[in-house]
């Protein structure tokens, strides 16, 4: 059995010692971090785990005790962490520079730390998302403008599902890596166990995913490329196709890395100085980064993911990914003018963001 140590030397056999070690250790203490947060999730209400907490974070949005539970863990073990001089949160505000390693440590860590938490007290799986920046401007402790890379500067990428098992899947970009906790293992020193490596998402599929409760709010590109699936074998497509919705979008990407699909969480009209649901920094570009290496593709609807620069810390985006031939039919579904004057208004960049409060 190869262990998370053992697979990351592998893995990265063509880097530097040193390169190996610092992102070694830095992803041990995140994955340590996210076994701590797996074993209070399992306990759920035991652990006082469930419910409101008193809080809000720094969207206005109500947060739960287990997404500040989750935060903790993350951010006490990257305050630990010798190679990290700084991290954002999804829950938080502003971004944390560590007060011991701030100035001359060379990762950045990006993290949501509890995704789909509206999926708690029913108990349906959750996940923590995590993202590993370079920190450029070594000598200064960072502030959020070192935060703002575009994500192919990601360094590495991942996520853990709490589902039945729970699982880490991490890219160095060296191909994807699937592994397992060993819940026997205990907290002081947990096993990950390699149980899949170099992931590969299926190019072609019939499974699509999106909360079609929307539908009145997408734009014309997204109707017509839903409508063209539900119409299955007697429309366009001449195919059946099947619809899943978790509302986790860890759960969702993990289904598709599984077994191929697409995930959309698109632009809608609802909020239109909001386009999307899903953070650029703390979902997508991660996400993007491990359908990439594992042979998907992970778009807007117009550009590719990784290369958007964000704008502010908490920036939204729309998010289609998954197996690449439908990516690249819902790419030109886009792409035609007759299909969506009002998207081609959309593009205006001032548009992309979000006032500032
Ligand atoms: P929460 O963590 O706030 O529950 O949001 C989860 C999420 O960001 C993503 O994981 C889901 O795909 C999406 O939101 C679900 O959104 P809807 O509730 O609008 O379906």
């Amino acid at each position: 059995m190869i262990e998370l140590q053992q697979a990351l030397l592998a893995n990265m056999a063509d880097c530097h010692p040193e390169i190996v070690t610092i992102l070694s250790e830095t992803l041990q203490a995140i994955a340590s971090a996210c076994a701590r947060i797996g074993d209070i999730a399992s306990q759920g209400v035991l652990a006082d785990a469930h419910g409101l907490a008193a809080s809000h974070n720094s969207q206005g949005e109500a947060q739960k005790k287990l997404d500040v539970l989750a935060d903790e863990c993350m951010s006490s073990a990257l305050a630990r962490c010798q190679h990290v001089a700084g991290w954002a949160s999804e829950e938080l505000e502003y971004v944390q520079a560590s007060d011991a390693h701030g100035e001359q440590a060379p990762l950045l860590v990006v993290y949501d730390p509890l995704d789909g938490s509206s999926n708690i007290e029913a108990n349906i799986s959750i996940g923590t998302i995590f993202s590993i920046l370079p920190h450029r401007y070594r000598g200064a402790k960072p502030g959020d403008a070192d935060f703002m890379q575009p994500g192919h500067q990601q360094v590495a990428a991942g996520y853990v599902l709490y589902g039945p098992a729970t699982l880490m899947v991490l890219t160095c970009r060296r191909g994807v890596m699937v592994f397992t906790l060993d819940k026997r293992s205990g907290l002081d020193n947990p096993r990950w166990v390699l149980t899949q490596d170099q992931v590969r998402i299926p190019k072609a599929t019939r499974e699509f995913a999106i909360n079609a409760s929307n539908q009145r709010f997408w734009e014309k590109p997204i109707q017509r490329y839903i409508a063209e699936c539900v119409a299955g074998e007697n429309g366009p497509r001449m195919k059946d196709f099947n619809m899943r919705w978790v509302a986790s979008m860890v759960a969702e990407v993990h289904r598709i890395m599984t077994r191929g699909g697409v995930f959309l969480y698109p632009r809608d009209t609802r909020e239109p100085f909001k386009p999307g649901r899903l953070r650029l920094m703390y979902e997508a570009a991660p996400m993007a980064l491990l359908v990439q290496e594992a042979g998907g593709r992970a778009v807007n609807g117009t550009s590719e993911l990784l290369d958007l620069l964000p704008d502010v810390l908490h920036q939204k985006v729309p998010v289609i990914l998954g197996s690449k031939d439908e990516i690249d039919r819902i790419v030109s579904y886009h792409a035609d003018p007759h299909e969506n004057v009002s998207w081609q208004l959309f593009k205006t960049r001032s548009l992309f963001v979000q006032p500032q409060a």
